[in-house]
């Protein structure tokens, strides 16, 4: 396949130390072969070494005052990735981890999640490195208002329209379009994930965890089964995860895990939504207080995690979502869950699954549905809220939820009869890839070489 060693050699010399990038790009040319093979329209015009190469990358200083007065110093991201299908889309992420590698492998895998949902947004993502934990309400205000001061000038409501992602939820998205609208003086669609008050749609909340689930009730409805009476793990406890455990709870299943970057619970009975909302939405405290409601439940640190696992894939169940961050979920932790009798993935986070584990689960053949096609409930719900907002309008709840579930049956369509067509069917690794990436490679033919 010498078009992907090309590819790859050169990314790496030009774009050093971005592991994470690399993984994301090589999985999408490895799944395109058959269809660059069987159309020479794609080589033709170049569309591969165009379509790893981000449009525009800006990158930043922000500078903002901590509560003793002391100024502090991050880096901030966008990566606008391609606009071929739209505005670029996708949100941003504040973790300490990020860097221009994470930022880059997630607008990368938002090209394509966000052709899947068949809506007309182009793909980007940003972030900075700032870290949220232990800060006051005032210190994340003043935080965002700067990273929104550099930002501003890159963004519009048919330009570039970011929104949340890992330590950006409502109160992020509140402060910055503030400090948006204190600047240029325009109340505008310039983010979405706003509030209801103010221009939000309803379902963006709970968009993304149902999603999954919807997905993961299409893969399973393929294969005649069902998710009522199931249990299920989940990892993480933030947006995604909550809305996950929500739907499940909704569906009849049973979610019995959740977990943070300092350790996993475990509830045989169930996990208590109601305490789980109250600690992560309310208090904004760590899961770990879980156990004080809920004494029959365990709460494992990480650091008495088996070696180099995740607790949360240890425990069995009939269908797993991981909703965490990359790379949360490993070879032996998939073969953990294949042993123990798991028939279902269905992944909320952006590319959680190493791809070792992906082997395995591919190899298994069970359901298993990559984030770019899960996962999209999220971005789709965030188009809903453009269009509502462009048309100066506010639909009711079972509106937009009954658009997300079609959108979501889409994709899985899409997804399922385009691994057919190529000749691996069930394969939706490949299949999301294909159908994402051919639509994208045709708009940007259609629009020319520049
Ligand atoms: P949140 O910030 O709301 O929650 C993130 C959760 O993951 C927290 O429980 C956090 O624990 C945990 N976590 C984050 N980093 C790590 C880490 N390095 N190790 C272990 N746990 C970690 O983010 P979201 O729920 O919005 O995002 C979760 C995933 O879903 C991400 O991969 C994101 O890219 C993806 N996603 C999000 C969408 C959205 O609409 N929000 C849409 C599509 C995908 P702690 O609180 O301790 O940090
Ligand atoms: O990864 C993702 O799709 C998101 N974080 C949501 C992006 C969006 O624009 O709603």
């Amino acid at each position: 396949m010498p078009y992907i060693v090309k590819t790859m050699d050169k990314l790496k010399k030009n774009s050093p130390a971005q592991t994470e990038f690399y993984q994301a790009a090589e999985e999408v040319l490895v799944s395109l072969r058959p269809l660059i093979d069987s159309d020479s329209k794609y080589k033709k015009h170049n569309i591969i070494q165009r379509i790893v190469e981000p449009e525009r990358q800006i990158l930043f200083r922000i500078v903002w005052l901590d509560d003793k007065g002391v100024a502090r110093v991050n880096k901030g991201y966008r990566i606008e990735f391609n606009s071929a299908l739209g505005p670029y889309k996708g949100g941003l992420r504040l973790h300490p981890s990020v860097n221009a590698g994470i930022i880059k492998f997630l607008g990368f895998e938002q090209i394509f999640k966000n052709s899947l949902t068949g809506l007309p947004i182009g793909g980007g993502k940003g972030g900075s490195d700032f870290d949220p934990k232990g800060k006051s309400d005032a210190e994340i205000m003043r935080f965002c208002q700067a990273f929104m001061t550099e930002l501003y000038r890159h963004i519009g409501p048919t330009t570039d329209v970011p929104a949340g992602d890992i330590g950006v939820g409502g109160r992020e998205i509140g402060f910055m379009f503030g400090q948006y609208k204190r600047l240029t003086g325009r109340f505008e669609g310039i983010l979405t994930g706003k509030s209801l008050a103010w221009g939000g749609s309803l379902v963006r909340t709970e968009a993304t965890g149902y999603g999954a689930v919807y997905f993961a009730e299409d893969m399973l409805a393929e294969r005649g089964e069902v998710l009522e009476g199931k249990t299920c793990t989940v990892s993480g406890s933030g947006n995604v995860a909550i809305y996950t455990i929500e739907k499940l709870y909704q569906l009849g299943a049973k979610p019995v895990t959740c977990s943070d970057s300092r350790g996993a619970i475990y509830d045989k009975d169930g996990i208590n939504l109601e305490t789980l909302k109250r600690l992560k939405e309310v208090e904004k405290v760590s899961i770990e207080n879980y156990t004080k409601e809920h004494p029959n439940a365990e709460y494992t640190p990480v650091a008495d995690y088996p070696k180099g696992r995740n607790l949360v894939w240890t425990v069995p169940c009939y269908a797993a979502f991981p909703s965490a961050t990359q790379n949360e979920l490993n070879e032996k932790d998939a073969a953990d869950l294949l042993k123990n009798g798991c028939v279902c993935i269905s992944e909320g986070a952006n590319m959680p699954s190493t791809p070792e584990a992906v082997e395995l689960f591919l190899e298994a053949k069970i359901a298993y549905g990559p984030g770019k096609a899960a996962n999209a409930g999220g971005v789709a719900t965030s188009q809903l809220e453009m269009s509502q907002n462009a048309g100066m309008e506010a639909w009711n709840f079972e509106t937009v939820d009954g658009k997300l579930r079609n959108i979501m049956r889409n994709i899985f369509i899409n997804s399922n009869e385009t691994s057919k067509e190529f000749g691996d069917a069930g394969n939706l690794v490949f299949g999301a890839n294909i159908a994402g990436f051919r639509k994208v490679a045709d708009a940007m033919i259609e629009q020319g070489a520049v």
